[in-house]
């Protein structure tokens, strides 16, 4: 599978490090949407879903996490652990996020608004969109 991670400019001085990420220029999206998640209890693991359509950038602007990622075929698992870092996520990709740090704080942005309806919440429902996905792109060619 395929892993996307952006390294996004850093600009410093002798204050500190600044980040800035625009649109359609460092990340391939227009942003509709930034969420965070913060004191995350430790072991705890969040996600376990797919959606239909939106694409993300993951972040972890402060302490570490990792995402495992699955596309139907492969898993690979991506630490973050860098403010200047960003994990691209595309839709129909199952993502889990683990590993938190006491401190860690994922920031993601999102390419549209949250609705539920997006969501893919069972596994077995993300196979099978896969596959009708696929049936569907290849009786297009
Ligand atoms: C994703 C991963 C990386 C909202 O009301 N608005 C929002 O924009 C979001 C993201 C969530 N919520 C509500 C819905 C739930 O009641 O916040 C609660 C927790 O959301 P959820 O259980 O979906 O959180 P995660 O951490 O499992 O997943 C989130 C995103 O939902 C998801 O799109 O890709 O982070």
């Amino acid at each position: 599978m395929q892993i996307t991670k952006y390294t996004f400019p850093i600009h410093g001085d002798d204050r500190g490090q600044l980040v800035a990420i625009e649109e359609l220029r460092d990340i391939p999206f227009s942003i509709r949407r930034v969420y965070y998640m913060y004191s995350t209890v430790q072991g705890v693991t969040r996600g376990y879903h797919a959606h239909k359509s939106l694409e993300q950038i993951l972040i972890c602007v402060h302490g570490s996490c990792k995402i495992r990622l699955d596309d139907g075929m492969e898993k690979e698992e991506v630490l973050l652990d860098k403010p200047y870092e960003g994990l691209y996520v595309s839709n129909v990709v199952w993502r889990e996020m683990f590993d938190f740090s006491p401190d860690a704080v994922l920031m993601v942005l999102a390419s549209e608004l949250y609705d539920e309806a997006d969501y893919i919440r069972n596994y077995d429902q993300f196979l099978e969109f896969i596959h009708k996905e696929q049936i569907y792109t290849s009786g297009q060619t």
